[in-house]
């Protein structure tokens, strides 16, 4: 049973007077993984919007403690301050309980620059949280293309829409068959909670992807990011799972569409949302790059259906 979000905890680890957009879907995001993760935790934060909406010494709006370092080294820090941890427990100079080591990083930190040491961690299996919380873009240095940023979106950098499709980073993640990985939506917030308190009760290496729509670069409505995530995963462009050292259990919304339970709703319908489409939407081939998006999508569902059966 999916946790409510009436029932998640009041406590808070986001704190007021944070410096990140209104409407900004990724600290709230945040702030249900502080309700899942609580207080005894250590927060890993790469070059992003997350960092500038931390806010300056001493007036920081996250409530552990948090290291900002390198982009490239999200994977190579957290484990090095595992490690520190680790020692010091066993030297008996560990007061209280081990904390949660965890990353908090956008899509470029993760798909693009910091891909290695991320896999290396994995491959370790060392032992905390890498959450990538997934916004399409380097939305913090004005909103340029990422690996992660969708076929044919407009970009800084992809001023006629991006002409690759996006990469699969959780596909990536899942085959190095860590002990636990998911993918989330800002969205459905008590999949998320679930999804977080797993992973913190889990040895080893954790990945959890978090659908983050970002209403400045994708050019919505602000009060829109949520309303947008939901329609990502019922068009079936968001798929909520999980796996446990490779095996892949699909989460009920997406579950439904999968099984044909739900029809999903048209791309077409979740692209008309977003500015950030709104070239292509009205370009002379306007129908045929919509039916490549769809094939896209479509793809992935029938590859993470066989993928789900032969694991
Ligand atoms: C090595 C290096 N290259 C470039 C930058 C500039 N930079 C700072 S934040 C950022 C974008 C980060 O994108 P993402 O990880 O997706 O986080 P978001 O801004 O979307 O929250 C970039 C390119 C940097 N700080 N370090
Ligand atoms: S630019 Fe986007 S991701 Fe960055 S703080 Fe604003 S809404 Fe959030
Ligand atoms: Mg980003």
């Amino acid at each position: 049973m999916v946790t409510s979000i009436k029932n998640l905890p009041s406590d808070e680890f986001v704190l007021q007077g944070n410096s990140s957009c209104a409407g900004c879907s990724a600290i709230l995001a945040l702030r249900i993984v502080g309700k899942a993760l609580g207080p005894n935790a250590m927060c890993i934060l790469t070059p992003s919007c997350m960092v500038a909406s931390m806010g300056l010494t001493p007036k920081t709006a996250y409530n552990w403690p948090c290291l900002n370092i390198c982009f490239a080294t999200a994977g190579a820090s957290a484990s090095g301050l595992v490690y520190a941890l680790e020692a010091l427990e066993k030297k008996g100079r560990l007061k209280g309980e081990m904390p949660t080591v965890f990353n908090w990083v956008g899509d470029g930190g993760t798909y693009d620059i910091g891909l290695q040491a991320i896999s290396a961690a994995a491959e370790r299996n060392d032992n905390f949280i890498h959450i990538c919380y997934n916004n399409e873009a380097y939305s913090n240095t004005g909103v340029q293309r990422s690996g992660a940023t969708p076929l044919y979106a407009y970009s800084t950098t992809t001023p006629g829409g991006k002409k690759e499709p996006q990469k699969s980073m959780p596909r990536l993640m899942l085959e190095h068959r860590i002990p636990y990985m998911a993918t989330a939506a800002v969205s459905h917030p008590g999949d998320l909670y679930d999804k977080v308190v797993k992973a913190k009760n889990t040895k080893g290496f954790k990945y959890i992807e978090i659908f983050v729509p970002c209403w400045p670069g994708w050019r919505f409505a602000s009060s829109q990011a949520v309303a947008v995530s939901k329609m990502a995963v019922n068009s079936g462009s968001w798929l909520l799972w999980e796996a446990e050292n490779g095996k892949v259990e699909f989460s009920a919304p997406s579950k439904r569409i999968l099984d044909g339970k739900v029809e999903k709703t048209p791309m077409k319908d979740y692209l008309a949302l977003q500015g950030r489409f709104a070239k292509v939407l009205k370009s002379p081939d306007a129908e045929a790059k919509l039916a490549e998006i769809q094939a896209e999508v479509d793809h992935e569902i029938e590859f993470m259906k066989k993928r789900a059966e032969i694991y």
